[in-house]
């Protein structure tokens, strides 16, 4: 009943070209996947924990409060496929909700599902467990032991506000692809509110958020042997209106170089490295790209204050 599978992972010298790439273009950027090390992972946990960083027990309260109406639109007897899963909790709360048949997490490593996946199968013996390790913002090709039948994907947490619009078009029409008929998707979408709130869900009062974003230099010099001084660095995270995005930076706290085996970078004093966006939606444009993905029969649920909603669409 329990099944672990691990898909294509990306070897070391294309995530180094990559990080590269990035950190030598003139706008230097990284991809926000590297924020997650293990100690990021942690970070991570306790930016959900904190009273600023409204997402995490915003999107847990309309679950609560709407599960009836979300386990009538859903319907049971899915296969659910949860993109991102960590440590599977926030799906396995749903479980009495949805009921689905097969229970499939899909995370970058098996690794991080194990644990969580082994006590999970214990709890619900007569669902079927299935653990894919498996870079899904590349691909989203499932193996042959994922039922094709009722595919309900879950993108929980407001993770699609990672890609830019055009990243996260693709990324659902892949979804869509991976769909058939009777196929949908639960996903968590965070909206578009008052600046001054968001922009303290992303510079927090003890620094939590400022250790995450600074964390990543610690990742890099450890896959890069680059020489990055995290005390040298500032944390900058702040909404942006215009493109109604977060935008998290690094930003030099005087003029320095970072050295790596086969070469360097200046920073001069105030130049930043881009370390991740986090788009913010209206529910009018995300049914837009939602619709334009190739879904249909959406189901709308927010919270009291209109901060954050969740949202299931068929395929159509
Ligand atoms: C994972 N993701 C949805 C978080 C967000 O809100 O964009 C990552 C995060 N970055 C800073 N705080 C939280």
């Amino acid at each position: 009943m329990l099944q672990f599978i691990q898909c294509t992972e990306q070897n070391d010298q294309s995530v180094r070209d990559e990080l590269l790439a990035g950190l030598s273009a003139a706008q230097a950027f990284t991809s926000p996947k590297y924020l997650y090390d293990a100690l990021g992972s942690r970070l991570f946990a306790a930016i959900c924990e904190l009273p600023e960083y409204y997402p995490t027990r915003t999107e847990a309260l309309i679950f609560n409060t709407h599960a009836s109406a979300i386990a009538l639109a859903v319907g049971s007897g899915s296969t659910l496929i949860d993109l991102g899963a960590g440590n599977c909790a926030k799906a396995a709360r749903l479980f009495p909700v949805l009921q689905p048949v097969q229970y499939v997490p899909v995370d970058i490593s098996v690794n991080f599902l194990r644990d969580a996946l082994q006590r999970l199968q214990q709890q619900f013996p007569s669902i079927v467990m299935t653990g894919i390790g498996m870079d899904f913002s590349h691909e989203l090709v499932l193996p042959d032991s994922v039922r094709e039948a009722k595919r309900l994907f879950f993108y929980p947490g407001s993770s699609i506000g990672n890609y830019t619009p055009d990243e996260a078009l693709l990324f659902l029409q892949r979804i869509r692809a991976a769909c058939d008929d009777d196929g949908g998707l639960l996903i968590g979408v965070d909206l578009v509110k008052e600046k001054a709130i968001l922009d303290a869900a992303y510079d927090d009062a003890l620094g939590v958020t400022a250790a995450f974003n600074l964390n990543i230099l610690r990742h890099l010099n450890h896959l890069l042997g680059t020489d990055f001084d995290v005390q040298a660095w500032r944390h900058r995270g702040f909404y942006n209106q215009q493109a109604s995005r977060i935008e998290m930076h690094l930003e030099a706290a005087f003029d320095l170089t970072v050295r790596w085996p086969q070469g360097e970078r200046r920073f001069v004093r105030g130049e930043r490295i881009h370390t991740e966006n986090s788009y913010k939606y209206t529910q009018r444009n995300f049914t837009d790209l939602l619709t334009e993905a190739g879904f249909g029969r959406l189901s709308f649920w927010t919270d009291p204050q209109q901060w954050f909603m969740v949202c299931h669409a068929h395929v159509t």
